[in-house]
């Protein structure tokens, strides 16, 4: 049984559309996992420490049969494999992070993993193309998306023309 899930990805050092391009490969041979399509890429201003560079977005859409925590361990070992340094600076710079936004209707908080991810409600470089992809979504707690994007107006993010795609 697999579930639907949606995926964060952002980068903003070492070429970023390169970066999201490669995740998605790395994404769509993961076994367990079957991706659906990707949204189109996104760029804007970093959300936090402003001396950073600016940050490529997308969301991809896929099923998957791994459980969260393994679907997790997977993603990390993706931002590892292209270079991802953790540092202590909150919300700095990074080649790729990969974040788990949905994971079908579940409400997950452990020490490791909160789905749905903790601030995407007020990021519209998540709700723009989480929106491209299913813009009839439901939020595990009822409420619509459109609810979110009502609430977050689509500012400061500027689509990369002609860049979604769909995965069979
Ligand atoms: N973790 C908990 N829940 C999740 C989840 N749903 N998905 C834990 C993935 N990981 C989750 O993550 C720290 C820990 O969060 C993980 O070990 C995992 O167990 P991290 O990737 O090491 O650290 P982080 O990404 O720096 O922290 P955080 O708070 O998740 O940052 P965000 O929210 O990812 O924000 N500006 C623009 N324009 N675009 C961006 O994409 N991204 C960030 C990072 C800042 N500014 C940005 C952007
Ligand atoms: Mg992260």
């Amino acid at each position: 049984m697999s579930e639907r899930c949606f995926i964060g990805l952002g980068s903003n050092l070492a070429d970023p559309v390169a970066q999201i391009e490669s995740a998605c490969e790395a994404l769509s041979r993961l076994s367990g996992v079957r991706l659906r399509a990707r949204s189109s890429l996104y760029t804007s201003a970093p959300l936090g420490p402003q001396d950073q560079p600016s940050y490529t977005n997308a969301v991809v859409m896929l099923d998957s049969q791994l459980q969260p925590e393994a679907l997790l361990d997977a993603l990390q070992a993706i931002e590892q494999q292209q270079g991802r340094v953790r540092k202590a600076e909150r919300w700095g710079p990074r080649t790729l992070d990969l974040d788990i936004l949905l994971y079908g209707n579940r409400v997950i908080d452990t020490p490791r993993l909160q789905v749905p991810h903790y601030h995407m409600h007020a990021r519209p470089f998540v709700l723009y193309p989480l929106a491209e992809l299913d813009a009839h979504l439901v939020m595990p707690d009822g409420r619509p998306l459109r609810d979110w994007l009502q609430a977050c107006p689509m500012q400061g993010i500027e689509p990369i023309a002609d860049s979604a795609k769909t995965y069979c």
